[in-house]
């Protein structure tokens, strides 16, 4: 409860609460135009309306190669209306590599909290990062340079570089049977593995997902997602019931991998 915790927010979760649309917070947004935004190309920031509930963990969101903000924006008000400022943004080329889209996840994160009209509402302890493909290996990237971050969520992911020791930061990584692009024996399933074993990590596998599940709404990439957010961003232990005992597979999950009990 809030009086032992400071970063809870919002009403006891359920299974249902999680899977919803929408959580229990309205959202409103502003536009961060690329001329105003440096090291990084815009985007689009999804904010709890409210300023009764003091302020709120943040995450900032890339896309995937080739790809524009619209491809992760359903992730905005999704994860928002949960209780996180998030940051949907454009790579400052759609080509950048993994390694860049890492630096721009950092420099989205640093504006938020230092430029941005919404900078009080953001507690800049409490920040993580997702991407999808590229930009999941970007989240990767950002983690290994800023171990501060207190969640990763690589979606899809795709990186040439497949060990990450370097990594202190709580990751889930979510992989797609049916990936092409970034086959999950290649690049999710190594990424998951070469993670140091004592970090607080987990893999989903979906089930009868592509290279692209994570471009549309999914419900369970966000009920995984906020799950992972609230318990290692906000400390919410009223979350941890929904990812240990690790899911079992089902019609949308052929494998999940992870340490359970989690030790942060
Ligand atoms: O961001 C992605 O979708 C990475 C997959 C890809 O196209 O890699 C080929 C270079
Ligand atoms: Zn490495």
């Amino acid at each position: 409860h809030a009086a032992d915790n400071p970063y809870e927010r919002g009403p006891a979760p359920t299974e249902s609460s999680i899977e919803a649309l929408r959580g229990p917070y309205a959202v409103s947004d502003i536009s961060v135009s690329r001329l105003s935004a440096t090291g990084f190309g815009g985007g689009t920031i999804y904010y709890p309306t409210t300023t009764a509930d003091g302020t709120f963990g943040a995450i900032a969101i890339s896309p995937g190669f080739t790809a524009l903000e619209s491809s992760i924006s359903w992730l905005g008000p999704r994860l928002a209306s949960q209780g996180f400022v998030v940051f949907t943004i454009d790579t400052l080329t759609t080509v950048d590599q993994p390694d860049s889209r890492g630096d721009q996840l950092l420099a989205a994160l640093d504006y938020l909290t230092q430029r941005s009209s919404v900078r009080n509402r953001v507690d800049s302890s409490r920040l993580g990062v997702m991407g999808h493909s590229m930009g999941g290996g970007g989240s990767l990237e950002a983690a290994k340079d800023r171990p501060s971050l207190q969640a990763a969520i690589p979606l899809t992911p795709w990186n040439l570089d497949k060990t990450w020791p370097e990594v202190r930061t709580p990751t889930l990584i979510f992989g797609a049977d049916g990936d092409t692009i970034a086959p999950v024996s290649s690049h999710a399933e190594p990424f998951y593995g070469n993670l140091p074993s004592s970090l607080d990590r987990a893999y989903l596998e979906l089930n009868n997902a592509t290279h692209f599940t994570p471009n549309s709404s999914n419900t369970t990439i966000a009920k995984y997602s906020i799950s992972w957010l609230k318990r290692f961003i906000d400390n919410d232990t009223r979350y941890e019931q929904f990812l240990c005992p690790l899911p079992r597979p089902s019609l949308t999950i052929e494998e999940s991998r992870g340490n359970c009990p989690h030790t942060s």
